[in-house]
């Protein structure tokens, strides 16, 4: 029994009907849509990774399970997946046209670069990155993106970091979660955090599969990916971040998450109150005490999407925890998309101000874009 109330349910509480859809026109529309979670793969890389498959050159359970998948497989999915992850042309631009969205900030799919050796790698984000330059140049007024860099050389990845931004014109950084197991908190990857702060620019913490050590008992029921791996991995590797004084070290820095901040809003209170009796009780000695709470930095440190999430109770829930300017909109494109999630986000139950901050300021704001 619910009480007598009226309790909310995901995917069938909010449909709406097909006359909510159409509302495509920029014209008469209160906000432009600006989509930030978009995903490319240069051709190059999909052969790139067929090839790591066929030798099995990739020490990474989560990779040959995903790419095995999705570079390999004949079915629907990994058909329409692969077809339009790597158009950046007439085919995206109509199914945006289709959606309305006006604008999107592309950025190289996960795990992008980082499964390849340090030079591989190197070289690969250089290629890719001058790929998206040459796909935003054709359709400015519908592209921006994000520098890929390899962080398996931190120094060279802080160069490309430099490069991407402020010779290709770049409005942020991808780091697609783990790279080869370890995570940016480490300190020899600081290189990164501090490029991003001196050009001003956030770092979008984007899934990838979990790493070797986490991933096991997720693998037999199928929920090491999107569904649920992704999250436990990114939200675990902005932990690690915060945990280990990162933004201490770097206090203008801004990280973006996606999908409503990879559940970690709901476990404010208990990360509060559990790093605060952890840290002060000296236990662990990679968790230092810090000048702030975790939950001050998740609202001073980052920013968030809600890619892949088209349900208005945990987007509300993030406005309210973390602030309507730092909740931006993202589709996912190519792995969810779905016009009629535009029309359930338009329908969302927000003041009309909260509505154009989530769809069109933020984004704006934090990559600085000049459309
Ligand atoms: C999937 C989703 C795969 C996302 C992705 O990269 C990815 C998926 C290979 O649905 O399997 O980036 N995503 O961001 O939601
Ligand atoms: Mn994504």
């Amino acid at each position: 029994m619910d009480g007598g109330r009226q309790l909310l349910r995901p995917l069938d509480d909010n449909t709406r009907e097909t006359d909510m859809l159409g509302d495509t026109a920029i014209e008469g529309r209160a906000y432009k849509r600006i989509a930030t979670e978009e995903a490319f793969c240069p051709p190059e890389l999909l052969e790139r990774y067929r090839r790591l498959l066929a030798d099995n050159a990739v020490d990474d359970i989560g990779f040959n399970g995903m790419w095995g998948f999705y570079a390999n497989s004949s079915s629907d999915r990994c058909q329409f997946i692969r077809d339009h992850l790597t158009d950046v042309g007439d085919v995206r631009l109509s199914h945006m046209d289709e959606a309305g969205i006006d604008f999107a900030v592309l950025a190289l799919t996960s795990p992008g670069v980082q499964v390849m050796t340090t030079a591989d790698g190197t070289a690969f984000a250089t290629y890719a990155n001058d790929w998206l330059a040459d796909a935003i140049a054709r359709n400015p007024d519908r592209f921006d993106g994000l520098a890929a860099c390899a962080p398996q050389d931190p120094v060279a990845a802080a160069k490309e970091i430099e490069r991407g931004v402020t010779k290709l014109g770049l409005k942020g950084v991808i780091v697609n979660s783990h790279i080869q197991h370890e995570y940016l908190d480490d300190q020899k990857f600081w290189a990164v955090f501090e490029a991003a702060e001196a050009l001003d620019v956030p770092i979008y913490l984007h899934p990838n599969s979990p790493s070797d050590g986490l991933i096991k008992p997720m693998l037999g029921r199928g929920l090491d990916g999107a569904i649920w791996g992704f999250s436990v991995e990114t939200g675990l590797h902005v932990l690690r971040i915060i945990v280990a004084g990162v933004f201490d070290r770097f206090p203008k820095l801004q990280l973006v998450l996606g999908h409503v901040g990879e559940s970690l809003p709901f476990t404010l209170y208990r990360l509060d109150y559990m790093h605060r009796a952890s840290a002060a009780s000296g236990r662990y000695e990679g968790m230092p005490a810090l000048k702030r709470s975790i939950s001050d930095y998740l609202r001073d440190n980052v920013h968030y999407t809600n890619s892949g999430v088209a349900w208005d109770p945990p987007i509300r829930f993030l406005q309210e925890t973390m602030g309507v300017d730092r909740v931006m909109y993202a589709m996912d494109y190519p792995y969810q998309y779905s016009v009629e999630e535009v029309a359930r986000l338009d329908a969302m139950t927000i003041e009309p101000a909260a509505k154009k901050a989530f769809f069109e300021d933020n984004a704006r704001k934090l990559f600085k874009l000049a459309i």
